[in-house]
């Protein structure tokens, strides 16, 4: 049966053009988003830019010109690469334009209506850098004795009139959840950083700021903006029109919303934003997944450092699905990993190269050797039934895997059928059989091909395009791959287009 999904990304800030963290996430929730639609799912995906707050006013000021003219400069840059890693995002939301700013106004009134919002003053230390207030304890002295997060990002001692949000009062209300919803929050040992986080007690939470104005004005006070993080987190709920009182279809969607985000913006996701959403009687997401993060060469990426990765220009050089499949098979899901040159080039050549390129081009170029282009349906013997039908089976513990972010199980799993059938076409020496027995020669490439058509089903979510290109070798429709064709073609001839090399080697 379909059911309406939500998958999410962060909305990233537009202080600066995209890396490769942000084209990381952007990846990873359009895996989940195509698995889903794969199995027949209706899925809703956005993506967006985080574009208020002191940290983009700050970077406006710096190259002399308004907010608005740089979040419009940088947004378009977040667009422009959503296109280019081929994300199937169905909106993307900026959150300048009017259907956010009446969401978050919404949220606001709903908390000051329900009493958990007061005003007073918030004197203590700020991150401009991560848009956070610190408490000293969670902060680290550096070697001239500044106070630095553990990041190693720079604090300003900031007092300023500001509206309070009471996060204390939630903190037992926020335990009993994660309880009650173990799976809210994943993988479990992030889960379990965040439960002793709030065990150890909240302090309500600053959320509006009067010192500049660059932000969403409270609806109650004009001389208060929202704190950035509440304006932004009403993002998701308000690409499905959750937080109005006109609430149209689409906001059947949030019922089933997982947020995919990096472990460094954890805390106000599994913290912050379910409290919110309690304290205004609003449902909270279903998931909030957190992933690791990447080091370049082995170091911290970082713009002092000058080793930001470009995303653009690896793709240029190693081509978009090679690009995909590395950053979503490196990595263990959930884990920190580093990204390197050499790893990215030795997976190209092995996994891809050698596994599934010779797969496809081996067997489907003996096709158009030796059987004119065409392959007949033939009846099959239990060898082949056997692990067809196991292929297609396959399918309920992928599925399993996405519903719990499994990416990296899910790859492994498709990996070892592309290797079972590597064994299966070498153990039966079809090059051999061409020469005594035409027909067996045939049973041979059937089942192969067979395989090849389920195995571009199942690595459609990771490359799209090659999943695409494998389909139009089998002469088979491109523009609705899915579950559909799951399912062995008793009645088909399969007609073989001309094939090309999927993946040049790396040399
Ligand atoms: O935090 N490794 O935006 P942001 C892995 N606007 N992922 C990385 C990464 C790295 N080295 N660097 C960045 C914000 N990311 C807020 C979010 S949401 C309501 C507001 C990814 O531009 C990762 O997903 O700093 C991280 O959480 C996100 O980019 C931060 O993007």
């Amino acid at each position: 049966m379909s059911k309406k999904i939500y998958v999410t990304t962060p909305i990233y800030y537009v202080n600066d053009k995209p890396h490769i963290g942000h084209a990381y996430t952007s990846v990873a929730t359009d895996f989940l988003a195509r698995y889903h639609r794969i199995i027949g799912n209706d899925v809703r995906f956005q993506t967006g830019t985080d574009e208020h707050g002191l940290k983009i006013q700050k970077a406006a000021e710096k190259e002399d010109i308004k907010p608005i003219d740089l979040c419009d400069k940088n947004s378009t840059k977040f667009r422009e690469l959503s296109k280019i890693l081929n994300i199937s995002n169905n909106d993307f939301i900026r959150t300048t334009e009017d259907r956010h700013i009446k969401g978050a106004q919404f949220l606001w009134n709903k908390l000051y209506e329900n009493d958990q919002i007061y005003l007073d003053e918030y004197t203590g230390w700020y991150s401009v850098s991560d848009e956070t207030f610190y408490n000293e304890k969670d902060l680290i002295k550096d070697e001239k004795g500044n106070f630095k997060t553990i990041t190693g990002g720079n604090v300003e001692w900031i007092s300023e009139k500001s509206y309070f949000f009471r996060l204390s009062n939630w903190s037992d209300k926020l335990l009993e959840y994660y309880k009650n919803n173990p799976d809210f929050i994943m993988p479990a040992s992030k889960r379990k950083e965040v439960v002793s986080f709030v065990s150890s007690g909240l302090r309500d939470l600053s959320v509006s700021r009067t010192s500049f104005n660059w932000g969403i004005k409270t609806p109650n006070d004009n001389a208060h903006i929202m704190y950035v993080w509440l304006d932004a987190l009403t993002c998701y709920p308000n690409g499905v029109n959750y937080l109005s009182d006109e609430k149209e279809d689409v906001s059947d969607y949030w019922e089933n919303t997982t947020h995919i985000v990096g472990k460094d913006i954890l805390r106000h996701h599994a913290v912050y934003w379910p409290a919110f959403l309690m304290a205004a009687n609003l449902t909270l997401p279903k998931r909030i997944f957190a992933h690791g993060w990447w080091t370049n060469e082995g170091n911290k990426i970082s713009k002092s450092l000058g080793n930001v990765i470009d995303p653009i220009e690896i793709i240029d050089k190693y081509g978009l699905d090679q690009f995909r499949y590395f950053m979503l098979r490196e990595v263990p899901f959930g884990n920190d990993g580093d990204f390197s040159i050499k790893a990215l080039e030795g997976r190209i050549n092995s996994d891809l190269a050698n596994d599934l390129g010779n797969l496809c081009q081996r067997s489907l170029s003996m096709v158009n050797k030796h059987l004119g282009n065409k392959i007949k349906c033939v009846s099959l013997d239990k060898e082949e039934l056997e692990i067809l039908n196991s292929a297609i089976e396959l399918n309920k513990n992928l599925s399993d895997m996405v519903m719990n972010q499994n990416i990296t199980d899910y790859i492994k799993s498709v990996w070892d059928l592309i290797n079972n059938s590597n064994k299966y076409f070498n153990a039966n020496e079809p090059w051999k059989k061409v020469k005594v027995d035409l027909d067996e020669f045939n049973k041979i490439l059937f089942t192969t091909a067979e395989l090849i058509k389920i195995i571009a089903i199942y690595i459609f979510p990771i490359m799209p395009s090659t999943s695409k290109k494998i389909f139009n070798f089998l002469n088979l429709e491109d523009s609705n791959i899915n579950s559909e064709y799951l399912k062995i073609e008793e009645f088909n001839d399969y007609k073989i287009n001309s094939i090309e090399a999927l993946f040049p080697r790396i040399t």
